[in-house]
């Protein structure tokens, strides 16, 4: 008929290591999106506001002990929590936007180097989740990381976890090539933004020619 079918929102994904713009081009890519007229819902993980969200706040502060799997199935929780609703947004046609997913729980878990803690072990409550269509990874070095002001007072952002965590976030993403576009996010933050624009418009393409929302395997 002539009449387009109403299109699924598309699911966006962007990733990094702490400093690397990732606050800052979600906030852009959001605005950018609303400018062509679309619906945007704009997510990040952890989200520190639920009761779960709350105890991730407070481990990641110091002010409170966790085992190191326990804290891991909080974070995936916390991405379980709003998974429904995640799903019917795309549904309604409303693009969401995430600072951080599932590729951040697996890492930064996997990072601490427990024994039985490993990528795989990690991997698994993440099964089933939303699968984005689509996760821009800014990546930084460690130089540039350190120019931007070095690393806050939270428990993750110690040198050397970051730099297990810069190793592992490289391996994801080699096995994962298809999901994952790599932005240099040593450069300007206009030309992130333009590197970003160019693989979401790819990506925006392909779901209206009818990719399907996946989930994660
Ligand atoms: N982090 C984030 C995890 O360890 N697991 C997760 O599932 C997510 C989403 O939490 F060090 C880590 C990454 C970072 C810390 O994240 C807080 P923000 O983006 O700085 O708030
Ligand atoms: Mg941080």
């Amino acid at each position: 008929s002539d009449v387009p079918q109403s299109v699924r929102g598309t699911l966006i994904v962007v990733e990094g290591l702490d400093k690397a713009g990732k606050s800052t081009q979600c906030a852009r890519l959001v605005e950018n999106l609303q400018k062509r007229g679309r619906k945007v819902h704009h997510l990040r993980f952890p989200d520190r506001t639920t009761p779960i969200g709350k105890m991730i706040n407070s481990y990641l502060k110091g002010e409170s002990q966790l085992d190191d799997h326990a804290i891991h199935l909080l974070f995936s929780a916390n991405r379980w929590e709003v998974a429904s609703n995640v799903r019917s947004a795309i549904n309604a046609g409303i693009d969401v936007v995430i600072d951080r997913y599932y590729y951040s729980g697996v890492v930064y878990s996997a990072a601490k180097d427990i024994p039985n803690l490993t990528v795989e072990w990690a991997s698994w409550p993440e099964i089933g989740l939303p699968r984005c269509d689509i996760c821009l990874f800014l990546s930084i070095s460690t130089e540039e990381a350190g120019k931007r002001g070095g690393y806050g007072s939270e428990k993750y952002e110690l040198r050397e976890m970051q730099d297990r965590v810069r190793t592992l976030f490289g391996e994801l993403v080699n096995n994962n090539q298809e999901d994952f576009v790599v932005i240099d996010a040593g450069k300007t933050a206009e030309e992130v933004e333009n590197c970003i624009l160019e693989g979401v418009s790819a990506c925006l393409q392909r779901v209206s020619d009818g990719a399907t929302l996946r989930e994660v395997t």
